[in-house]
């Protein structure tokens, strides 16, 4: 294989209960870890959160409790995890893992982080866009307080490893076409995305039985109109009564899905990337610096909220 193919792995996980210890956890990882190994994979990317339960379902009042630290990491890698990072240099593969992070200020992100195969942490990425609420909202048959428990990050940077340009999101930054485009701006060629998304969506349930059909979408759209492979990486299946979306896939510039997975459980899937075939579209139909028009678009980052004429 020349430097540009890549065989990647999405590990999809399967539900994690409040009760699960994150070591018992970090032994699924590396189970999947082996069997990629055993396919030669060079890049496994493991979830949104991946080492606890999604606690933005539960309400907790004080910042401070106890338990709600414990799902945090105040450092990575922390003595749980640290097997996987000895594990994957061993075996001579990075991986991508979502966590919950904990800085030495006191600030809390949800956060993913690249790691290479040498077991070093080449890239950190924190979620710009936390959907949901802040405050406790019982109408609701479980909560979704990523805004209460998470600041939000306040960038789309991109790295040159694994012999291309990676970048990452997480989860609702998948459904928001700014991501995709502030990281191919970035040069990105491989987007590695970790999501927890429950079936049931609240405020408009609706559309909850097109919960497959739109994470498709997005991510198949995104990697079209930016020249990119994505990865999308569930953490799915029935978790505490809350059903969550499988769907784990992998994707090519094209659009097209190259691997999907088959369960709702831990699965790894597998594909051999050329990151060369993003220069088809990236120079191509999508030559940004040939075709775009930022003049045109001013109102992207100048506003957040609609603007309509005014009525007359
Ligand atoms: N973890 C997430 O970001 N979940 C959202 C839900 C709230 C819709 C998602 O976009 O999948």
């Amino acid at each position: 294989m020349t430097e540009r193919n890549l065989r990647v792995a999405a590990a999809q996980m399967g539900p994690i209960g409040k009760g699960a210890s994150k070591s018992a956890v970090v032994d699924r990882l590396i189970t999947l870890l082996n069997l990629a190994s055993e396919d030669n994979v060079e890049l496994v990317v493991y979830p949104e959160l991946t080492l606890t339960t999604f606690f933005p379902r539960w309400f907790v009042e004080n910042e401070n409790d106890i338990e709600l630290e414990s799902f945090f990491e105040a450092n990575m890698p922390s003595p749980e995890t640290e097997p996987l990072f000895s594990r994957a240099k061993e075996l001579g593969i990075g991986f991508c893992l979502g966590y919950a992070e904990l800085t030495k200020e006191g600030e809390r992100y949800n956060t993913q982080i690249l790691v290479d195969s040498h077991g070093e942490i080449v890239g950190k990425y924190r979620k710009v866009h936390l959907p949901g609420h802040e405050e406790h909202e019982p109408w609701r048959k479980f909560q979704h307080l990523e805004r209460r428990y998470f600041q939000a990050g306040d960038s789309f940077p991109t790295w040159r490893t694994f012999g291309g340009i990676v970048g990452m999101a997480i989860c609702n930054d998948r459904r928001w076409s700014e991501t995709y485009r502030s990281l191919a701006l970035g040069g990105a060629e491989l987007i590695l995305i970790g999501y927890n998304t429950p079936i049931h969506y609240a405020p408009d349930p609706s559309q909850d039985r097109l919960a497959s059909f739109h994470s498709r979408l997005v991510m198949q759209s995104g990697a079209y109109q930016n020249g990119c492979y994505v990865i999308g990486v569930a953490k799915g299946g029935i978790e505490e009564g809350v059903e969550s979306l499988s769907d784990s896939c992998i994707i090519s510039p094209s659009g097209e899905i190259l691997a999907e997975a088959k369960t709702d459980g831990d699965e790894l899937i597998i594909a051999d990337i050329d990151l060369d075939i993003c220069k088809n579209y990236k120079q191509t139909i999508f030559d940004f610096a040939r075709y775009r028009r930022p003049e045109a678009y001013k109102a992207i980052t100048n506003q957040t909220g609609t603007i309509p004429p005014e009525e007359l």
